[in-house]
């Protein structure tokens, strides 16, 4: 094998929260005659919720926010997605993906999560993962977002595992310079892989079983 663990970012590699994400900030951006639109959102991958929330507000010119009026915003925001989650069952996790977590499982890989989100319980549960991970490192257990490492740097710790050990799995190029950063080799799907930010840039999910099992 060429790993002993693969730690998998979530949104935009295990689901597709992406549409999600986007129509809630949209509401949020709409009630506050901000413009925003999809070149914006794609700015907000991997990006932590109030990191997203200064990008957006880039586009607006009204008064001064305080605090709390930005932490409103973005529950506002957290509220409306997580309406969207509600929908979110078992059947939207690709054949694909699950036939591929199954290989690299059986072949004596461990396999986590590290995602900027705070809302992965709750998406794991939702696509019935709840207890399938070895390890499950989130937003709710950081406290600098990707680009830095330590995300994936704490799912390899909580794995027992240094970071060479590991290969990451982005969909985001802030995610693939925090695998980068964190001394992990980065394998890329989507946007990122398009961007050639990986050591490795699929063009299929299914690619990862011989990258990682050999
Ligand atoms: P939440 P990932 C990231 O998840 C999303 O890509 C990003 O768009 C979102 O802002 C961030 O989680 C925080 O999410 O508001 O649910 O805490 O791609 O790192 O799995
Ligand atoms: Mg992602």
């Amino acid at each position: 094998m060429n790993y002993k663990a693969v730690i998998f970012d979530l949104d935009g590699v295990i689901c597709t929260t992406d549409e999600y994400h986007y129509q809630a900030w949209k509401k949020m951006a709409d009630g506050m005659n901000i413009y925003f639109d999809r070149t914006i959102n794609n700015r907000l991958r991997g990006v932590s919720r109030m990191e997203s929330l200064e990008i957006i507000l880039e586009q607006y010119h009204g008064p001064a926010l305080s605090e709390e009026r930005k932490v409103e915003l973005a529950t506002q925001k957290n509220d409306l997605y997580r309406e969207s989650l509600h929908q979110m069952s078992p059947a939207d996790l690709s054949e694909e993906v699950k036939t591929t977590l199954d290989a690299l499982r059986a072949a004596g890989l461990k396999l986590a999560i590290g995602s900027s989100s705070k809302n992965t319980p709750f998406i794991l549960g939702q696509l019935g993962l709840g207890n399938y991970f070895d390890a499950v490192s989130d937003g709710n257990n950081i406290t600098r977002s990707k680009p830095d490492p330590e995300v994936f740097l704490k799912a390899a710790e909580m794995l027992g595992l240094a970071p060479s050990d590991c290969l990451v799995v982005e969909d985001a190029i802030s995610g693939a310079q925090a695998g980068h950063a964190g001394g992990f080799e980065v394998a890329c799907v989507g946007d990122a892989s398009q961007a050639g930010a990986g050591n490795y840039n699929l063009s299929a999910f299914g690619e990862l079983k011989q990258i990682a099992i050999g």
